[in-house]
């Protein structure tokens, strides 16, 4: 019994240096590093008294406190604690310069120091992508803007600017340390726009980029042809015309597109526009069928079709009453002219005057025919008509009315007096 006390206030003096070792532990503490910048995290460790309490204190260069931070010891006197340094300096009282972190422990104090440098960055951020791409179309009213940006050390994303042709939208977009999306809140017009772009790294270095896009929606509508000339079912009195045309579309015309034919012969053009088409053409006298094919710059087609009349030939008379020799041999007068042209008469202008008086012949389609009385004597008669086209024809011409005189009378009554003579004597013979 005896023997067992001394065994164990021997083993309790043999443990005695380990014991006093361990519960006169002197508090440490150190820095994982000497040097920090903005953004790091510090790690700092040591050791205490076992499960002791630990208060760790940063002190700025100033010796204003910016962080504190409290720890319990593990079973073997050991701590680790961390703090994390803000990416931007100054912020609040963290600043540039030498600081000291101080721990308390178990009536002990112990300080060390570090120091915080700020980062040598003259590289600013590269922009790494873009959307809509520079220079590329899209076909909806209100694309995503996107901006995917990075840097070598850090980017300041709260540097972040969006223009939108011209008005700053940053407020809208949805921004991190690593991309911009802006989502236009009213829909963009059709055609070009410009987005400015801007963003720094924490040194204040600054990379921008200006690009545009185009906003064009499906185009399904076919160009309208507006005017053309000359007219639908015109009839022209000349052969060298200028046909022109215009046109538009709620895009745009492509010009290379447009292609004009006369009964089906493809016209060569003096001008083609977006908007119009000039041709001059020398025709001759005919009906001619213009086809006019375009399409806009989507591959939508208009296409128009229509007629007009060449007739530059006035028409033409015949008849012998025009060969100026008709005699009549009665007051009572009879004549038919015929009238043609090489496309279409106009019979309503017909118009006749004998001897410059205006008379009222019957007139059909092809034909005119005059009954009257007249006097003895010469008429000059001046005739005229247009074909539709308008070109005039007239002709003058002149006949006579010349009674049989009184000795022809007699000639006449002495033979026939002479004719029954001679029946009456033949039939006397026969008798
Ligand atoms: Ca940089
Ligand atoms: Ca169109
Ligand atoms: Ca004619």
């Amino acid at each position: 019994m005896f023997s067992r006390k001394f065994c164990l206030i021997m083993a309790l003096m043999m443990l005695m240096p380990f014991t006093n070792a361990l519960y006169a532990s002197p508090l440490t503490i150190t820095t994982d590093k000497q040097t920090y910048y903005p953004g790091d995290v510090i790690y700092i460790s040591g050791t205490t008294e076992p499960n002791s309490d630990i208060t760790i204190q940063l002190y700025n260069p100033s010796g204003t406190m910016v962080d504190i931070d409290y720890k319990v010891s593990s079973a073997n006197g050991y701590y680790s604690i961390s703090f994390k340094i803000p990416l931007k300096i100054p912020t609040g009282s963290w600043t540039y310069g030498t600081y000291t972190v101080r721990a308390y422990s178990v009536g002990q104090i112990k300080n060390t120091t570090f120091t915080l440098s700020a980062i040598t960055d003259s590289t600013p951020p590269t922009i790494t992508s873009i959307s809509p791409g520079e220079g590329s179309t899209v076909s909806v009213l209100n694309p995503i803007i996107s901006i995917i940006y990075s840097d070598d050390i850090a980017i300041d994303f709260s540097t972040v600017k969006i223009v939108l042709d011209g008005t700053d939208v940053t407020s809208d977009a949805t921004i991190t340390s690593t991309r911009a999306d802006y989502i236009p809140v009213t829909d963009l017009s059709e055609g070009p726009h410009t987005v400015y772009f801007e963003v720094k790294d924490l040194s204040g270095n600054k990379a921008s980029k200006t690009w545009n896009f185009t906003v064009s929606l499906p185009d399904f509508l076919p160009p309208v042809i507006s005017s053309f000339y000359p007219p639908n079912g015109s009839i022209l009195n000349i052969r060298t015309i200028t046909i022109n045309a215009t046109y538009s579309d709620n895009k745009a015309v492509d010009p290379y597109s447009v292609t004009l034919k006369l009964n089906d012969s493809a016209v060569n053009m003096s001008s083609i526009t977006p908007t119009s088409l000039t041709a001059s053409v020398n025709l001759t006298d005919g009906v001619y069928l213009a086809t006019l094919s375009l399409m806009d710059t989507s591959g939508n087609m208009a296409t128009m079709n229509w007629t007009f009349t060449i007739d530059a030939t006035p028409p033409t008379f015949s008849g012998n009453i025009l060969n100026n020799n008709t005699v009549f041999q009665s007051k009572e007068v009879n004549f038919t002219i015929s009238v043609s042209d090489n496309i279409a008469l106009n019979m309503s202008s017909f118009s006749m005057k004998i001897d410059g008086a205006s008379v009222t012949p019957s007139i059909n389609a092809t034909s005119v025919a005059y009954s009257g009385t007249l006097s003895e004597g010469s008429h000059t008669v001046v005739i005229s008509v247009m074909d539709m086209a308008g070109n005039l024809a007239s002709k003058a011409f002149t006949f006579s009315v010349a009674l049989p005189s009184n000795y022809t009378i007699y000639i006449i009554v002495a033979v026939i007096v002479a004719v029954i003579a001679v029946a009456i004597i033949f039939i006397l013979k026969r008798v």
